[in-house]
C-alpha cells in the first residue's frame, strides 16, 4: 500500500508526478551565502512545501483549483554552499533547460540574489521582458562591502542588462540614498505602495512578457516575520495577494516567477511560510495560463 506523503514536506501539496505533461514547474534555489544580516533563507523552499499541506486546493479568488493545474515539483537544486557565482551558473543552467522545454518556472527562494541567473535566462529568451519585482529593499546596490554578487545586487544588474524603464519596483521602503536616487532617476519606481500604483502601471505594460519577482519581506514583519532582513512598515498580506490578482488579472503575459528570502527559523508560529504557500498557490492559479 502506498502510503500518502502528504505531510513529508517534499513536495508542494497537489504536484503532479509527471515533468513531460506538466506546464508549470516548481524548483527550490536553498542559497543564503551572501546575506547581509541574518542568513536562514536555504530552509524557505522546503518548509514553504510543508506548509503547503495546510492550503485547500480552491482559490475562491480565481474561482480555480489547483487539482486542475498541471505542475511538477522538481524539489531542491543542489548547490555548491558557499560558492554564490558556481551556484548562480547551476540555478542559470536549470532555467534555460526548462524555458528550452517550455516550461513556466516557478522558483522557491533562497535569498534575493537567486533570482539574478533567473532573469538573465529570461531576458535571453523574451528580449522585450518587463521585470516586476516587489521587495521592502530596492537591491539597487553596485555592491556590498565591495562584493558585487550579493542579495542587495539583483535588480541593479538586471537594471544593467536589460533598461532601468524596463524595471518596475514597488513596495521599497529600504536601502541608501544613491539606491533610492538611482530607483527615481532610472527605473519605474514606486515606494512605499504596491496594490494603488500597480493598478496604474500594469497598462503601461501592455501584453509584454513579464517576470515577476517577490520577496516575503514586502510584508510588515506582523504579517511575515520569518525572513533575515524584517522591514517596518510593511504592506498587508491582503494586499500582496490583490497585487498577485491584479497582475492576473490584466493583459500583461506572465512568462515566470518566484517567491524569496523565506527564513523560517525566525518565525516559530509558521506565519511566514504559510503565508507563502498560499502566494504561490495563487501565483500558479493566476499566473500560468
Ligand atoms: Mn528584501
Amino acid at each position: 500500500m502506498k502510503l500518502d506523503q502528504a505531510y513529508s514536506g517534499n513536495v508542494f501539496i497537489c504536484s503532479s508526478e509527471d515533468y513531460a505533461s506538466s506546464k508549470a514547474v516548481i524548483y527550490g534555489m536553498p542559497m543564503d551565502f551572501t546575506v547581509s544580516f541574518r542568513p536562514g533563507s536555504r530552509f524557505g523552499p522546503a518548509r514553504i512545501r510543508q506548509a503547503s499541506v495546510g492550503l485547500e486546493e480552491y482559490s475562491p479568488y480565481l474561482d480555480k483549483s489547483i487539482l486542475d493545474a498541471k505542475y511538477f515539483d522538481a524539489g531542491d537544486l543542489l548547490l555548491p554552499f558557499g560558492n554564490a557565482g558556481r551556484s548562480l551558473d547551476v540555478i542559470g543552467e536549470y532555467i534555460r533547460g526548462l524555458l528550452a522545454d517550455d516550461k513556466f518556472p516557478i522558483g522557491l527562494g533562497g535569498e534575493h540574489l537567486v533570482s539574478w541567473p533567473v532573469i538573465q535566462a529570461m531576458y535571453e529568451k523574451y528580449p522585450d521582458l518587463a521585470l516586476i519585482h516587489i521587495d521592502a529593499h530596492a537591491d539597487l546596490r553596485e555592491q556590498y562591502e565591495g562584493e558585487p554578487l550579493s542579495h542587495s545586487t539583483p535588480v541593479r544588474k538586471a537594471a544593467e542588462l536589460m533598461g532601468g524603464k524596463n524595471i518596475y519596483q514597488f513596495g521599497i521602503r529600504s536601502g541608501s540614498k544613491e539606491e533610492f536616487l538611482y530607483g527615481r532617476e532610472n527605473i519605474n519606481f514606486y515606494p512605499f505602495e504596491v496594490a494603488a500604483p500597480l493598478k496604474s502601471a500594469l497598462p503601461k505594460m501592455g501584453q509584454r512578457p513579464v517576470y515577476v519577482t517577490i520577496d516575503i519581506d514586502v510584508l510588515d514583519p506582523s504579517c511575515a516575520p520569518g525572513t533575515g532582513t524584517a522591514e517596518a512598515g510593511g504592506i498587508t498580506s491582503k494586499e500582496l495577494l490583490e497585487a498577485v490578482h491584479l497582475i492576473a488579472g490584466s493583459d500583461v503575459n506572465v512568462v515566470g516567477c518566484d517567491l524569496v528570502e523565506v527564513a523560517p527559523i525566525y518565525d516559530p508560529t509558521e506565519q511566514t511560510q504559510i503565508v507563502a504557500a498560499k502566494l504561490i498557490r495563487e501565483m500558479l492559479l493566476g499566473f500560468v495560463k
